[in-house]
């Protein structure tokens, strides 16, 4: 569900303003900043950019996107010719190094009529932002230093900084508003520095870098604001044969960052829409329709002459031009503010899927022991995948200590989702071999649904792929030999075992550790506000509304007295805090999610990592959560399953979202399938989990959680 009710036409479309020929570009890579002898220190200015590559007539949208260049002498100023990247950029990192950043804001101001936040925070409208390094496990440290210094922060979400050509946020009584938005740290004068410091045992893999300003992070992340960040190299965990004689090359890598953009005719030659409706075009291509080549056209009704284009590396429709018989790796990264995708690469000869092996999930490299039931596979990877038998390899043998290969014919991509697959050309038996002359595939989302109440994000294909003729494959091989993280990072001296030298700091009285046993639930629904008593799930206004419940259950699985809180819209004073553990090494916790609405949510938590687990597995599962085993597949952002309302007129107490209550799950009234996660927390700071639907962050789904330093304190954790 969208929070503003927008019109929706049923009028057949009107396919000739999208009827231009789509060129064949050959996709680019991101641009590469890499880190030279364990630093990058880089100058990120967000500000507006003028969109090109898009080729239907008549759009050349602004958008908003990053200016990124290696951290000048002096000055806030990129050297001239640098340009926004509005089809995103790489920050190339290692284990162990620092990301440096000084951070300025050059965005424009918001119209309020594109703001529905703006009712409740007129600041919104000048365009503050911030930045957030998704996925990284890394600290959430708020600033230390005394102006007039540049504020310094590492990955602090609760900072809003102001383009000062757009006014002073000091206009509003910031006491007014900040019950709600997070202007916590306003900095008003425009420049931060972040100094983010990764742990040399932090997993190799693809993560992103994007806004996080509450109430504005789904305009500026759909405007374009956003860029991919790996870490290591995929030779770490991949290799062509079985004795990791032969590692897969980082040349074989490519990134695809995958953003939309809906625009409508303007004076400028077309404006970005920034509040996503899902609606804009039918989700399934009419009759008649021209070819949604990286593009569909709106709807008549609603969206007259309106395009909404889905690009790739900021390109639409590119073609991708495998040069090996053995394939490359794809890193796949949905960096689009609200939508969802279901992606699947399709032979053009056979119009089937074809077979993709999975390498890697939100940034950590599977690791699946040897005899994991297809079924536990499928449930580590919380139904993300539809997985397919990997065909056998034809000569090599697999060694009895070799994870088992992983294939997928489908990739569910929510919201800030990544994965890794390997694309190689495969027969019709799906063995991997040498292609035929012209062989192709098509790169595409096939749509997705979230649900009764939720969003039909539509079909569109993303990219055309050319599979080299006559290239054998190099090594006989059916599958990569994966080593995943996933198991590295749980084991002695990994991330989540061992931890981090996190910053020296006192623990908080009053913040203390989960007693043994116990664990978190938190619930996902539509609050009933107190200024819209008659209208559950809205506002005032007419939005929907989005929140997030609490509550302690015990051992024994009966709630904690006092400790329920009712679903409520983010409000950054109510924190959960807990303390690492003892010799500051990291704590895991299990949280279970519920999900009272009838739509898909996906759960997001920043600074770790987590496992899906299941509650009635043997303990010597890897579904356990008592398992320490670690492995599997880790992830930081989970899609949850919607909700079966019941027992007829019982059920849904909030008619106008679908939403159920607490109470009427307690009651029985409605049927949930909870996510029940093991998570590490190895990293001190302030952060937040929250819904990566970011209409939904937005309009309320987040709270904040503060990890502190081991210490002895007494009083109740939240
Ligand atoms: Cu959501």
């Amino acid at each position: 569900m969208l929070r503003t009710s927008l019109m929706c036409g049923a009028a057949v479309f009107s396919v000739a303003v999208l009827a231009s020929e789509t060129h064949a570009r050959t996709i680019q890579e991101p641009p590469l900043f890499a880190s030279q002898n364990g630093v990058l220190d880089l100058l990120v200015i967000a500000a507006p950019q003028r969109v090109t590559t898009f080729t239907a007539p008549g759009f050349t949208p602004i958008g908003w996107a990053y200016e990124v260049c290696t951290r000048p002498d002096a000055g806030n100023v990129c050297p001239q010719g640098a340009t926004g990247l509005y089809g995103g950029f790489r920050l190339g990192l290692q284990p162990g190094d620092l990301l440096k950043m000084r951070f300025v804001n050059q965005l424009p101001p918001v119209n309020p009529a594109k703001l529905t936040s703006y009712v409740y925070d007129p600041l919104l409208a000048l365009n503050p932002t911030n930045l957030h390094t998704h996925g990284l496990v890394v600290e959430a440290t708020a600033n230390t230093v005394a102006p007039p210094a540049v504020p310094v922060y590492g990955d602090f979400i609760f900072t809003s900084v102001f383009n000062p050509a757009n006014g002073n946020p000091a206009i509003y009584s910031l006491s007014t508003y900040n019950t709600l938005h997070q202007h916590v740290d306003v900095i008003a004068n425009g420049v931060v520095d972040y100094r983010i410091q990764l742990p040399a045992n932090h997993p190799s893999g693809a993560y992103w870098l994007h806004p996080h300003m509450h109430g504005n992070a789904m305009n500026q992340v759909s405007a374009g604001l956003s860029g991919i960040i790996s870490v290591g190299s995929v030779g770490k965990y991949a290799c062509y044969d079985s004795q990791c004689n032969s590692r897969v090359p980082d040349g074989s890598v490519r990134h695809l960052i995958l953003k939309d953009m809906q625009v409508m005719p303007g004076p400028n030659g077309g404006a970005p829409m920034f509040q996503e409706d899902a609606a804009f075009c039918q989700a399934t291509p009419m009759p008649g329709e021209a070819v949604r080549n990286g593009v569909c056209a709106g709807d008549p009704a609603a969206y007259p002459h309106g395009a909404w284009f889905f690009s790739v590396n900021g390109q639409q429709f590119p073609t991708i031009p495998v040069a090996s018989g053995d394939g490359e790796i794809w890193r796949l990264q949905n960096a689009s503010g609200s939508a969802s995708y279901d992606i699947q690469l399709t032979n053009d000869q056979t119009a089937q899927p074809m077979i993709m092996q999975l390498l890697s999930v939100d940034g950590v490299s599977i690791a699946i022991p040897p005899g994991t039931a297809p079924g536990d596979i499928v449930e580590l990877g919380a139904a993300r995948f539809h997985f397919a038998t990997c065909p056998a390899a034809s000569t090599t043998p697999t060694a009895s200590s070799e994870s088992p290969p992983v294939c997928v014919t489908d990739l569910v991509m929510m919201p800030s989702a990544r994965a890794e697959i390997w694309a190689v050309w495969r027969g019709a038996d799906g063995h991997v071999t040498s292609a035929p002359a012209g062989a192709t595939a098509t790169l595409r989302t096939v749509g997705f649904t979230t649900g009764p109440s939720g969003d039909s994000w539509p079909a569109v294909n993303l990219a055309k792929v050319q599979f080299p003729a006559g290239h054998a494959p190099r090594l006989n091989h059916g599958a990569l030999n994966i080593h995943g993280d996933a198991l590295a990072t749980m084991q002695p001296g990994g991330l989540f075992e061992t931890g981090f030298p996190n910053t020296p700091g006192a623990g908080i009285t009053g913040c203390k550790a989960l007693p043994p046993g116990h664990h978190r639930r938190i619930y996902f629904g539509n609050p009933t506000l107190a200024s819209a008593p008659n209208t559950p799930g809205m506002d005032q206004y007419g939005n929907a509304v989005f929140g997030l419940g609490y509550e302690e259950i015990d051992q024994n699985g009966a709630p904690v007295a006092g400790t329920l809180a009712d679903v409520t819209m983010f409000n950054p004073a109510n924190v959960i805090c807990l303390p690492l553990g003892p010799g500051n090494r990291p704590v895991t916790e299990v949280w279970e999610i519920i999900n009272l609405t009838t739509e898909l949510h996906n759960f997001h938590i920043h600074q770790t990592k987590f496992r899906v687990v299941n509650t009635t597995a043997p303990q010597g599962s890897l579904l356990s959560p008592k398992s320490t085993q670690g492995g599997g597949v880790m992830e930081d952002n989970v899609p949850l399953p919607y909700a079966v309302p019941g027992k007829l007129s019982q059920a849904v107490r909030i008619p106008s979202s679908g939403s159920c209550t607490i109470a009427d799950y307690k009651a029985g009234y409605c049927a949930v399938t909870p996510v029940v996660l093991q998570i590490p927390f190895a990293m001190v700071g302030e952060f937040v989990y929250h819904c990566h639907i970011l209409d939904h962050e937005d309009g309320g789904m987040m709270h904040a959680i503060q990890v502190v330093p081991s210490a002895i304190s007494t009083a109740s954790g939240r």
